[in-house]
């Protein structure tokens, strides 16, 4: 019940209520704002839960074990208020106009477009990154390969990088960007991708030439290029529903792993975590799976990146009354990766555990998958930068101190592994 009182007072002149179109032909988030909302019951949290999938008013942006993200637009705050009123709940405000941040995003984006070169100073569109990619494979043809997972539902190629500078490493998979609006991770892994081939740093060159590494920058390609043409806060793939007019399936929850257990997604197409009719109803899901199984023995590590939370997970996301045999294992690589990022000068802390027990049960994602179906020892969801200032529109100047983090983080993960007898030839080729 901590809201602003200014704030109630904006909210009675705009009177628009949902999204309008603006002239280029994208969805503008005028004056929409993001709460976290903290409850304590089960109860809170389902009847908050309901509120989001009105999606119009109210979007989930992020949950936690005691907390939810919940975007508002301006012409259902009085809703809103009554609702957390009604349910006894604290709402405190972190983002007031949604628009402002996208709007300074897009102008930073198109400063650094004038100028040609592909960079870390902006966010980069798919066809830029497919561009720098094929740019890449030219100039490094011995020690890149490029793969192609397989087409998305609406027919673009979803494509992967492995770098291999000799034989016999032990391979890491990532996933980036299978979340539409989750920016940070595709130019997180790009960045990786370019640190592997140039730099001159004797601790990078150690950690590119002692692994082979299998890195799809943008999974959901339909969806990433859906927040750059149409909607910056899209999350889902862009399938439609036989049974809805919402479009989209979680892809997080689409894998062939204890779907749709526990609660751990939604059967109502119009959720932001809905599971899909089926399991691997997603082509890209389909085809993550079935390249992934293609190459399976080589893969010691699978790493999927998210964003926001600071987090790093780890299996189970089905279940938090059971642990996997090898947890403390994955807990001590897990402790690795946040020591080495809060030992860096920014100081960013990240908490780690089993993805259910301390964020929320969540299943058929891609970590669970690789670590139950795959047997990949070794399965994390990252969740970058930040814890919430500015969520999924993490301003540019961030991207490079992100990708620091995670270069160091994740070199102290593989370290860790390797001290854990985790990053031996795997025999089951
Ligand atoms: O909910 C998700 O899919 C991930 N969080 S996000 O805010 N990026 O959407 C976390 C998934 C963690 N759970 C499992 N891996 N099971
Ligand atoms: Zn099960
Ligand atoms: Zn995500």
């Amino acid at each position: 019940m901590a809201i602003n009182s200014v704030l109630v007072a904006l909210t009675f002149v705009v009177l628009a209520q949902g999204a309008s179109l603006g002239q280029d032909g994208r969805l503008r988030y005028d004056n929409f704002s993001v709460y976290k909302v903290k409850f304590e019951t089960a109860e809170q949290r389902s009847i908050l839960r309901k509120l989001a999938e009105d999606r119009e008013n109210f979007r989930l942006w992020h949950e936690a074990k005691d907390e939810l993200h919940l975007m508002i637009s301006p012409g259902a705050f009085n809703e809103f208020d009554t609702e957390i009123q009604r349910t006894n709940v604290s709402a405190n405000l972190f983002i007031s106009n949604v628009q402002e941040l996208i709007d300074s995003e897009e102008e930073g984006n198109l400063k650094a477009s004038r100028d040609g070169t592909f960079g870390w100073k902006k966010y980069n569109s798919l066809a830029e990154i497919y561009a720098w990619l094929d740019e890449i494979l030219v100039a490094y043809p011995v020690i890149t390969e490029s793969f192609i997972l397989g087409q998305s539902y609406e027919g673009r190629t979803i494509r992967g990088i492995k770098i291999s500078y000799k034989s016999n490493n032990p391979g890491v998979f990532i996933e980036s960007n299978i979340h539409a609006r989750e920016w940070i991770t595709s130019a997180t892994a790009t960045w990786l991708i370019n640190e592997f081939l140039t730099s001159e740093d004797d601790f990078v060159r150690n950690l590119a030439e002692n692994h082979d590494w299998y890195i799809v920058p943008v999974l959901n390609v339909d969806g990433f290029v859906y927040t750059h043409e149409k909607d910056r806060m899209w999350r889902k793939t862009r399938q439609p529903s036989e049974i809805s007019t919402c479009i989209g399936v979680d892809p997080n929850r689409n894998y062939d792993s204890h779907w749709m257990e526990n609660d751990g997604a939604s059967s109502n197409p119009c959720a932001e975590d809905y599971g899909g009719p089926n399991p691997f109803s997603e082509p890209e899901i389909q085809a993550m799976s079935d390249y992934v199984s293609s190459i399976k023995g080589k893969i010691n590590v699978m790493l999927a990146f998210h964003s926001y939370s600071q987090l790093l997970l780890s299996p189970y996301g089905h279940t938090k009354e059971e642990f996997p045999p090898n947890f403390d294992d994955l807990l001590a690589v897990a402790k690795a990766f946040g020591d080495a990022v809060e030992s860096l000068p920014y100081g960013t802390v990240y908490r780690y555990g089993s993805s259910a027990d301390i964020l929320y049960p969540a299943s058929g994602a891609t970590n669970d998958w690789a670590y139950n179906e795959q047997g990949v020892e070794i399965s994390y969801t990252i969740e970058y930068r930040d814890t919430g200032r500015y969520g999924f529109i993490l301003p540019p100047v961030q991207i490079i101190p992100n990708a620091e983090e995670a270069l160091v983080g994740i070199a102290a993960l593989l370290d860790k592994c390797e001290e854990l007898g985790y990053l031996r030839l795997k025999t089951t080729q």
